[in-house]
């Protein structure tokens, strides 16, 4: 009884807090008042953003690099304008295979490893060890596995190709980490959103994701979409969290954040595009451009791809799931990947 009563009281007071910090967020937001900044701090954003940004600059400061099959600077010309751009064929298919392959052998092989995964409608939202998911489970539509590059070195070589780092660099600084990889079988269908909410670091600009398909991208599997320019729009603010989102502190939820991207995108006239590309090609996409995964037209259609965000060491220093330095933390083409302590059985395993 006491326990219930205390639980009624912290909900009680939990509530009078957020309907008192919703009408302080109103009346400052009437008064013209505002405690908090809604943008990226200007000291720390990558060159790329910047308005001195050039080229010339730019290539000097980030490693050196040999025949890259694309011309870096026209491709960061377009990302600068668009807050996205396509590389076309600069992985090798084989490879790219080679990681479904070994994705397929896990999934048949699940009772033997705890690398992580999401189901829909088993672990919506706490990511849970593939052999505690039913093998339907893993290969059926709202699945994704969670850093598969852990335990992967092929996957680890994909996701730092030389073709990527120079335009990882240049679009970030030159020490680039990754800070999470996700792998889909079918499309997210997920609602549209920007990523620097939540994939938060030290340095929320600090973000660039590749979208890397894993076959032929066809129309009625649920493309990702995005809106070309999106990424430079008014920031949403969740209200005291700013502009990054937390579960419990934000007093605005993920709907009314997309609700907010899709009225403002309209509002500007940014028109909404689909991703058609190729396996072998990548998409490169800012961490503020608001994108998503259209609906699954046609079920019998898979859309296998690898997610991949990158943040640099400033942002993050260690492993997202630590909060201590790693002595010598693995180097892969020149991006630092941290390994997760709380999977250190499962480092490497796959190859
Ligand atoms: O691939 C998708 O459908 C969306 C993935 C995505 O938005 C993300 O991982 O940030
Ligand atoms: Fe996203």
């Amino acid at each position: 009884m006491k326990t219930i009563i205390k639980t009624i009281l912290k909900e009680g007071k939990r509530r009078v807090k957020k309907t008192y910090s919703f009408v302080e967020f109103y009346l400052n937001q009437w008064a013209g008042r505002q405690d908090h900044t809604l943008d990226f701090d200007s000291e720390t954003l990558p060159f790329i953003d910047q308005e001195t940004y050039s080229f010339e600059e730019i290539n000097k400061r980030i490693d050196p690099y040999k025949n890259l099959p694309y011309n870096l600077e026209e491709k960061l010309d377009f990302f600068r304008e668009f807050g996205y751009v396509v590389l076309e064929n600069v992985l090798p298919p084989n490879e790219v295979d080679a990681i479904w392959d070994e994705i397929e052998f896990v999934t048949e092989h699940h009772e033997n490893y705890d690398i992580n995964g999401l189901a829909h409608r088993f672990n919506d939202q706490k990511d849970t060890p593939i052999k505690l998911i039913p093998k339907e489970k893993l290969k059926g539509i709202g699945t994704r596995f969670i850093d598969f590059h852990d335990s992967s070195v092929r996957s680890k070589n994909l996701i730092t190709h030389p073709n990527l780092v120079p335009f990882l660099q240049a679009s970030l600084t030159p020490k680039i980490t990754v800070f999470q990889s996700l792998v889909f079988k079918y499309s997210s269908q997920q609602d549209v959103h920007q990523d620097f909410p939540w994939v938060t670091t030290h340095i929320p600009s600090h973000l660039v994701a590749a979208w890397i398909p894993l076959e032929d991208v066809h129309e009625d599997s649920g493309p990702l979409f995005y809106y070309p320019k999106s990424h430079r729009i008014p920031k949403f603010d969740f209200g005291q969290t700013g502009i990054l989102f937390q579960h419990k502190n934000s007093l605005f939820s993920p709907d009314k954040f997309s609700r907010y991207l899709t009225k403002t995108c309209t509002d500007l006239g940014l028109k909404k595009e689909i991703l058609l590309i190729k396996k072998g090609d990548v998409l490169f996409w800012h961490g503020a451009l608001a994108h998503g995964g259209m609906p699954i037209n046609d079920p019998s259609k898979t859309r296998k791809s690898f997610v991949v965000h990158y943040s640099t060491t400033d942002g993050l220093p260690y492993h997202r799931n630590s909060n201590v330095h790693e002595k010598n933390p693995d180097q892969y083409h020149g991006v630092t990947i941290y390994s997760n302590a709380q999977m250190a059985h499962q480092k490497d395993v796959v190859t």
